[in-house]
């Protein structure tokens, strides 16, 4: 049986991870944060109790900003495989957190294959790192692909940088079987509350339900290569599978303004957005609607443009080249940006009709949203 240690665990993409690598046979270990509250929502049906015989699922509490932590955990599960997928992972939240995150999602990756390393199982463990198109940043070229020059725009690219390279250096150093995955935005219903298309999606179903009346947004004409999250951690597991350890872009290869997705996610409860307006005056009006629980009127603006959420430098435009990974790796999305909308719209619209039966029946309802 093979063994696998997923860093990240808890994240959208640990949970998904997990659930295929189950599902393949693995035993899977997983690097869960001590937190106040619970922090295992995702990975709740993947849980086994540790007392029973067999089990192929455990979490050890960690931390990738400390090393000897990393060391015994390594050690004691000795794995095949360890996919590092933890990271501070929110790019305008590094503007405000860039030592925490440089710590966690740059030095934290050299700590793992230190750890490989140290314990003598350079040849025994292949690693992957989450790496990124927000390493692409400042547009270079389009589309861009494993050999487009690198221009992080954020605390966080940059760390994610230095991520990148020190994986390449220990796999030519010292002859690891160390990856990257470059990869493009992907989402789901798993995905974190605060990324645009999940902020969206959550307002979108809220709205359509009468909870909320508008969603505040940032920069609107950016445009993003959107992925199905199910189908880009396949992706992650082929990439360790090949004979040779190579770098990889995992993309869909088709770039959308947020202004588009937020028109798709309305359109998915019935109500069409017209857009009016420019730059912080930017405002979406219903234009006409088929849902009668939206207690909406024509005219109401739904969508506003806050500058909070501005970052102090952009990403304007991120389209990805897979032909590599379709290529060597066979890899193939199942989903496109129009079924992973509905996805997203149709978990969301079933996880707030929770609260409006619970309003209904006089509970209060709480929607903390940044
Ligand atoms: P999430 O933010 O959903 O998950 C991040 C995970 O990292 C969580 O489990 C989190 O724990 C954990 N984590 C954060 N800080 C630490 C730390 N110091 N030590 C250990 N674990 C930590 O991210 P995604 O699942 O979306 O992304 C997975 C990885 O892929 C990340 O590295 C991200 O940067 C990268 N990536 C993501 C893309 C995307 O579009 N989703 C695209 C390209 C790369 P907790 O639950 O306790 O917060
Ligand atoms: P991104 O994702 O920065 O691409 O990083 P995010 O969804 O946060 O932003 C995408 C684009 O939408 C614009 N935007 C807003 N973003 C957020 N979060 N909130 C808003 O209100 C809002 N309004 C507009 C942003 O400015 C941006 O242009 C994600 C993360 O998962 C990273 O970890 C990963 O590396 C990259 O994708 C690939």
């Amino acid at each position: 049986m093979k063994v696998a240690l997923i860093t990240g665990i808890t994240g959208q993409d640990g949970a998904y991870l997990a659930e295929l690598l189950l599902e393949k046979g693995y035993q899977v270990h997983g690097l869960k944060r001590r937190s106040s509250l619970f922090n295992t929502d995702r990975i709740d049906h993947l849980y086994q109790d540790p007392h029973e015989k067999n089990v192929r699922f455990k979490l050890h509490y960690g931390d990738l900003n400390d090393s000897t932590n990393l060391i015994r955990i390594i050690q004691e599960i000795q794995p095949d495989e360890i996919y590092n997928l933890g990271a501070m992972s929110h790019v305008k939240v590094s503007f405000d957190t860039p030592e925490y995150t440089a710590n966690a999602d740059g030095i934290g990756t050299l700590r793992l294959l230190e750890a490989i390393r140290i314990l003598g199982l350079t040849k025994k463990t292949r690693i992957y790192q989450a790496s990124t198109s927000e390493l692409y940043g400042l547009v270079q070229q389009v589309p861009q692909s494993e050999t487009t020059p690198f221009y992080p725009r954020s605390p966080y690219a940059v760390a994610k940088m230095y991520a990148y390279w020190i994986t390449v250096n220990y796999r030519e150093a010292y002859g690891m079987f160390a990856c990257n995955g470059i990869l493009f935005n992907h989402e789901s219903p798993l995905r974190g509350e605060t990324f645009v298309t999940r902020k969206i999606t959550r307002g979108v179903a809220r709205i359509a339900l009468g909870l909320q009346n508008k969603i505040f947004l940032g920069n609107i004409d950016a445009k993003r290569d959107w992925g199905h999250a199910q189908d880009y951690v396949e992706a992650m597991w082929r990439i360790l599978q090949q004979d040779e350890p190579e770098d990889f872009v995992i993309a869909t290869g088709v770039t959308t303004t947020v202004r588009d997705f937020i028109k798709m996610a309305f359109a998915e409860v019935g109500i069409v957005v017209e857009f009016t307006g420019e730059g912080v005056d930017e405002k979406g009006h219903v234009a006409s609607f088929t849902n009668p629980d939206c207690k909406l009127a024509v005219g109401d603006v739904v969508v506003e443009i806050d500058p909070r959420y501005f970052r102090p430098t952009e990403v304007e435009l991120l389209i990805g080249d897979p032909t590599k990974a379709k290529t060597k790796l066979g890899w193939q999305p199942k989903h496109d940006l129009a079924s992973l909308v509905k996805d997203m719209m149709h978990a969301d619209v079933e996880l707030f009709r929770r609260d409006a039966y619970l309003l209904e029946g006089g509970h209060k309802v709480y929607n903390y949203h940044e």
